[in-house]
């Protein structure tokens, strides 16, 4: 009897500090941004609108303070084709707003580099949208 609960008790203690090993080693690649919409008119005022999720929560994450923006096309060859993005006020929770002008069809890829209150480390993402008429 007592051997099986001295068993029980070192389990408990093992999956504790799996538990909170996890907690502390919450990183960047918990977050995730994602596009709205990854396809957009190829026109003035475009509004490229990007979702910043907590993978482990399913959340989107409200208070991420967004503080390098690039918007190129990159994926097609051209990463000195760049566009202008302005920030907007976000009107949902976890979602960014930005207004640019896609001047050419094709791939432009879309560079976020945000801090996370409470993360340490800066959350980084790369993501490319297709300009159509
Ligand atoms: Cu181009």
């Amino acid at each position: 009897m007592m051997k099986s609960h001295i068993v029980s008790f070192c389990a408990t203690v093992a999956l504790a500090t799996v538990i909170s090993a996890q907690n502390v080693s919450a990183s960047p690649q918990d977050y995730e941004f994602q596009l709205v919409q990854d396809a957009l008119p190829l026109a003035q005022d475009t509004i490229i609108s990007v979702r910043l999720m907590h993978k482990p929560t399913g959340k989107p994450v409200g208070d991420a303070v967004i503080f390098a923006t690039r918007l190129d096309m990159a994926p097609d060859g051209m990463p000195t084709m760049m566009a202008d993005l302005e920030a907007l006020p976000s009107e949902e929770t976890g979602i960014y707003r930005y207004r640019t002008t896609l001047g050419m069809e094709g791939s432009w890829r879309l560079s976020l580099a945000a801090k996370v209150q409470g993360e340490k480390d800066t959350v980084q993402s790369r993501l490319v949208l297709k300009a159509k008429n």
